[in-house]
């Protein structure tokens, strides 16, 4: 029998405890990173606030945010705060634009990143017994490492196949039995619509899969799990803060809970910087509270989620994250209207088809055009062209209703779209190419 939590004590302490927690160790990093990194001293004098301020949570609020910028600006070692000596790993993450960035871990921070992936496994009802598939990337990328720590803590067998080779990766699951598959979720569609097509789903033994790195629906979940007959669980994280695992769901699938006796999440609002209310969407905001190597004071991840102390019925009383919706970068305004990849996903998957789509985005004429390529599937493709046309109306119509604008919808043959081993790369915006 697999245990129920991996840190019970901690991780269903009362508020006042993960206050109390939480507070310390706030002083205690921001002491540090004000000793060790000339970044933060310097940010923190020309905001005239010393470490002795920070009395209370509250305020974390009169500390300056830290960017992605800042960690190019320093690239590679200057926001670190223990001697190089001390640090026994790297990643890094080059995003999607720009400059790649480098993080580092002492070995306690392995040890809480380990941790806390043990009590995302735990949550997930994975433990000893399970065969852990982890086909998340394992190079620079703090995916596959990251997950296989926890995996080796919590005793399970793992089988770190890292990305790429579909067809190996469905041989592999069949012959050594893996019962639970890390991966990002477009992966887990793709490997499950191969599985599909080959007719092996049967053959498997998953029965659970972790899944993140990317946003995703509930739609896309529910496909997911229907298609590969396992319950899949959503995990957030990112490299500035650690990589996978800043906050990982339970059974109730409702929301991730923050290993808060590790990291505070704020939300605020990306106009003003202001904290917003409980509930309120905003962008995501973390602080560490124990790295050592790399410690992080109010990164703007420039995720936008909401939070909620609402009580959780699996007994853990951290604070829940949202589901991000899509980042403020990735949100598209198309004629002034505000588009997430994501509300484009729910529409299609709601109508029946998979979330390989893609949206394409243009300037003709001062105009912004707005196109979506949407992959017919076997079981609904259709040759004829009156038919097709009548499908590509009616998805119009469920967008333009839901978003304010219709796009132009055009639907391709089934399996033509790019299948994508890591995150999906669902939009392609023209628009700069000509600014
Ligand atoms: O993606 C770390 C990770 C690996 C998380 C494996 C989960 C599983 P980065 O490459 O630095 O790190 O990308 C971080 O990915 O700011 C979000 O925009 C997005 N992201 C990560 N997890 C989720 C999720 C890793 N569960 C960026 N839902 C973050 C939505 C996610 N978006």
């Amino acid at each position: 029998m697999n245990k129920k939590y991996w840190q019970e004590e901690i991780e269903t302490a009362s508020r006042e405890e993960i206050t109390a927690l939480q507070t310390e160790r706030l002083q205690e990093t921001v002491k540090r990173v004000y000793e060790k990194v000339d970044l933060y001293r310097k940010r923190m004098d020309a905001a005239g606030v010393r470490p002795e301020d920070i009395k209370t949570l509250d305020d974390l609020k009169r500390l300056p945010f830290t960017s992605k910028q800042d960690l190019r600006d320093t690239y590679p070692y200057g926001m670190f705060a223990v001697p190089l000596t001390d640090v026994v790993r790297l990643h890094a993450s080059s995003g999607t634009t720009g400059k790649q960035i480098v993080v580092g871990y002492t070995k306690h921070d392995l040890e809480v990143w380990d941790n806390i992936l043990a009590r995302q496994f735990t949550a997930a009802g994975i433990g000893k017994e399970d065969f852990i598939h982890i086909a998340f990337g394992y190079g620079l990328f703090t995916g596959g490492f990251g997950v296989h720590g926890g995996a080796q803590k919590v005793g399970a067998t793992v089988i770190p196949v890292s990305t790429g080779n579909t067809e190996r990766q469905l041989t592999i699951m069949q012959d050594f039995g893996s019962t639970a598959l890390c991966c990002t979720p477009s992966y887990a569609m793709y490997l499950a619509e191969t599985a599909t097509a080959e007719g092996v789903v049967d053959k498997l033994k998953l029965r659970t899969g972790i899944f993140g790195a990317e946003p995703w629906t509930e739609e896309m979940r529910r496909q997911i799990e229907s298609m590969l007959h396992i319950k899949a669980y959503d995990v957030y994280g990112l490299t500035e803060v650690m990589g996978p695992g800043v906050a990982y769901e339970c059974e109730a699938q409702n929301g991730m809970h923050v290993n808060e006796d590790h990291f505070i999440i704020e939300i605020i609002d990306p106009e003003t910087g202001e904290p917003l209310p409980n509930g309120t969407p905003g962008e995501i905001v973390y602080t560490t509270l124990t790295k050592e190597a790399f410690p992080v004071i109010r990164y703007r991840t420039r995720d936008i989620g909401t939070i909620t102390h609402e009580k959780c019925e699996c007994g853990r009383t951290f604070v829940r994250m949202s589901k991000p919706r899509g980042r403020t970068d990735d949100m598209l305004i198309i004629r002034g209207v505000n588009v997430f990849p994501s509300q484009i996903e729910t529409v299609l998957i709601n109508l029946g088809y998979t979330p390989n789509y893609q949206i394409i985005v243009d300037r003709v004429n001062n105009l912004d055009t707005f196109e979506v390529k949407v992959e017919l599937t076997d079981d609904n493709f259709e040759d004829s062209v009156t038919a097709l046309a009548r499908r590509e109306k009616a998805i119009t119509e469920a967008m333009r209703s839901l978003l304010g604008i219709g796009p132009k919808v055009t639907l391709v043959n089934p399996r033509s779209i790019e299948r994508s081993e890591g995150k999906a790369r669902r939009v392609i915006d023209k628009r700069h190419l000509h600014d």
